[in-house]
Parts: structure tokens; sequence; C-alpha cells
């Protein structure tokens, strides 16, 4: 029997405000105590984590005065170098403080956006210094409730010109740091702008340094659009621009729920686990959700195991199944190629053309094959659970 237990190289990360979180929701208060940073990476050392993300006010808060910050960073820098916990990522604080309300980067105010760049400017400084080598950004307030608020159009170019600055004062300062851009299609906004990775993804290719920044796709936030997250994640892949990636679960059409990893669906978990091993993406695996609110801090680190077991299980399905005769057998049939059509693929040329269109084809032959994909699919399931 696997042990299921994390390794340094399975990447498993967690936000400070994951496992952090107090269960404070909109309609009740906190349901368990405030740990600090430092207490909060013992715990990930405890449960396997290889790494721990913050937000700047997670481990810093917004008003603490430099001697206040000095000492939450030296408490934090030992219990890192205590649990060999590191930090690989980390992100800003564009969304709590009253400033924010009508969003950081996009906001009407010049001087909120002003702000906006100088507290991502230092909240850079701040990761840089604890090692995080890519850098996201959750635009969680950059939006709307009524569109009669702002342009959408200068919203967007707002965004590129906060970009572009920060792609400038990170190669200024020769950070050795990558920019990840999260999309979420609402909440806390009402609608959020570049809502999707897809949307991202486009976004990305109008900025003045494009190679400096890929993308930070959650499943959460794909599942609420009701999309399939693991082809968004393909995508990005595909364009070379999967930076980082948050794992969690949700059902579509719901508010934000960040469940544990897994726990909803668990066959659309399995694809995305199956493609990023597959593919062999060695990037943090951020488990970017938090425990139920009814759970004390033994409940936040069943959930945290929880995170990484379920993770580590998949991980083994997709190698069962990989590895499986009738899979394989199946694949190779729907596959099947007898290279008389390779001569009309690739680049275009008028002779191909020409050629293509003489080409006759058995149409009704070609639609009534079976392609097997109820077995393929059984077959799939079965081994999910757990009877093959
Ligand atoms: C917030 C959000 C997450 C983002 C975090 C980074 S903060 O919890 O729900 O999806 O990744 O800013
Ligand atoms: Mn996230
Ligand atoms: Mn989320």
């Amino acid at each position: 029997m696997t042990e299921y237990t994390p390794k340094p190289e399975h990447k498993f990360t967690f936000g400070l405000w994951t496992v952090g979180n107090i269960g404070r929701d909109p309609f009740g208060g906190p349901v368990r105590e405030q740990k600090t940073p430092a207490e909060l990476v013992r715990l990930l050392g405890e449960v396997g984590a290889y790494g721990v993300n913050f937000h700047d006010n997670d481990l810093i808060p917004i008003d603490a005065t430099a001697a206040e910050a000095e000492a939450i960073k030296k408490d934090f820098r030992k219990a890192l170098a205590d649990t060999g916990v590191v930090v690989p990522m980390a992100t800003t604080n564009l969304f709590s403080d009253p400033i924010f309300k009508d969003g950081a980067f996009t906001s009407n105010d010049p001087k909120v956006r002003a702000y906006a760049l100088q507290k991502t400017m230092n909240a850079i400084d701040l990761g840089v210094e604890f090692g995080a080598k890519t850098y996201v950004f959750w635009g969680g307030r950059e939006g709307t409730e009524t569109d009669s608020s702002k342009s959408a159009v200068e919203s967007i170019k707002r965004s590129r010109e906060a970009m572009n600055f920060l792609c400038e004062y990170v190669l200024d300062k020769k950070y050795d740091l990558k920019l990840a851009l999260e999309a979420k299609p609402n909440e806390p906004r009402g609608d959020i702008y570049n809502s999707t990775t897809g949307h991202m993804l486009a976004f990305i290719e109008t900025l003045d340094h494009p190679e400096m920044v890929g993308v930070n796709p959650e499943v959460a936030h794909e599942h609420m659009s009701g999309l399939n997250f693991m082809h968004g994640v393909a995508q990005a892949w595909e364009a070379g621009k999967l930076f980082h990636i948050d794992l969690n679960d949700q059902y579509p059409g719901r508010y934000d729920q960040d469940l544990r990893f897994g726990s909803r669906d668990i066959k659309a978990a399995f694809y995305l686990v199956k493609f990023l091993e597959d593919v062999k993406y060695n990037g943090p695996r951020h488990f970017d959700a938090h425990a139920y609110r009814t759970e004390d801090y033994e409940g936040v680190k069943d959930f945290a195991r929880g995170c990484i077991r379920t993770y580590l299980i998949l991980k083994e399905k997709a190698a069962q199944f990989n590895a499986d005769k009738e899979v394989q057998a199946v694949l190779a049939e729907i596959n099947a190629d007898d290279g008389s059509m390779k001569q009309y693929f690739g680049k275009y040329s008028a002779e191909k053309a020409s050629a293509l269109k003489a080409q006759a084809f058995d149409r009704a032959a070609l639609g009534r094959r079976g392609l097997r994909y109820e077995r393929l699919d059984q077959v799939t399931i079965d081994i999910l659970l757990g009877s093959r």
C-alpha cells in the first residue's frame, strides 16, 4: 500500500491565508483564533508542505511599524529555517483595505492607482527578500457592480499600464521573478475584468514584456463559470504560460467555495493531475483552499493533509491509467493512422489544396465508426473507484 508521503519534489505549497483562514464569512465571524505567520509555517511543516506563500499583509499588517515588521520577519525567518519550508510565491493584498473598494490598478482615482503601484513594489521587495520566484496578481476588486461607473476599455488599458510599469520595476531591480496573473469571474466584485484564464492569456500578449508574464489558473475560479479547468490549464501550458497553479475545488455557479482539492469533482481533479504529471509540470502545486468553518486547527491539518493525499492518490491513478493495457489498446485504435492523409497536412500549398479537393472520402463509413469512448470512460471510472 502506497504511503502517499509528500516529498519536496512534489512542491506542495499553501498560502498563509489558506491554513490561516479563521472561518469568517459574510454571515458570521471567526471560528478559529488567529495564528501568527511563524505558527502557520510550523503547522505546514507538520503536514509535510514544501512551501508557503503570502500576501504582504498576511505577513506584515498594513499599519505595522518598522520595528513590528522586523520582529515578525525575524520570527517568520526562524520558523522557515527550523522547518525547511520555503517561499516560492508572494502576492499583494490589493482588495482588503477600503482604499481598494473600487479596485486598485483600475480605480478611477489616480491616487488609488498610484498607491496600488507603490504597495505592489514594496510587496515585491518583501517577497523577493524571502526568496519568492513567482509573483501573483489576483485582481479581486478590479471590476464593477455597475458598468455606469467605469470604462471597460479604460480599465484594461490601466491594467496594462500597471503591469508594464511593474515589469520594468522587476527588471530595474534585477529580480529573478516571473509574474503570474490569476483570473476570476466575480466575487468580491459583481464582475471582474479579465475574467478567465483565456482572457488573461490574450491580455498578456499585449504587454511590453509578455515573456515575463504568465498565468496562475485556479480550479474554483474556472469552475464557477462552468468551464473545463484542465482545458484552460492545457492551453496555458501549450503557450508556455503555466507559471503557477491554484488547486482547490468548487461547485459551478456558486460563490467561491475554495474547497479541499479533489473534494467535489474527482474526475475533473483526476484529469488535471494526470495532465500536470504527463507534461511534467514542475512548478509549485499550490493549494489555495481552506478548511470548513466547522473545523478547529486539528481539522485544518486534516484539510491540508487531505489536499496532499488526494493529489498523490490521483497521481497514482494517472500512472495506473497510463499503464492500463485496455486503455492503451483503445487509445491506439482511436489514434490509428495509415499515413494516407499525411500529404494533406502541414504547410499550405496550392498543389496540396487542389489534391485535397480531388480526394474522395467514404463519409458514411467514417461517420458510422464507433469510437469506444463509453468503454474508455468506464475504465477511467473503474480506476477512480478502485475496482480495477
Ligand atoms: C484570495 C483569492 C485567491 C487568490 C489569492 C491571491 S487571495 O484568497 O480567493 O484565489 O489566489 O491574491
Ligand atoms: Mn487563488
Ligand atoms: Mn479562490
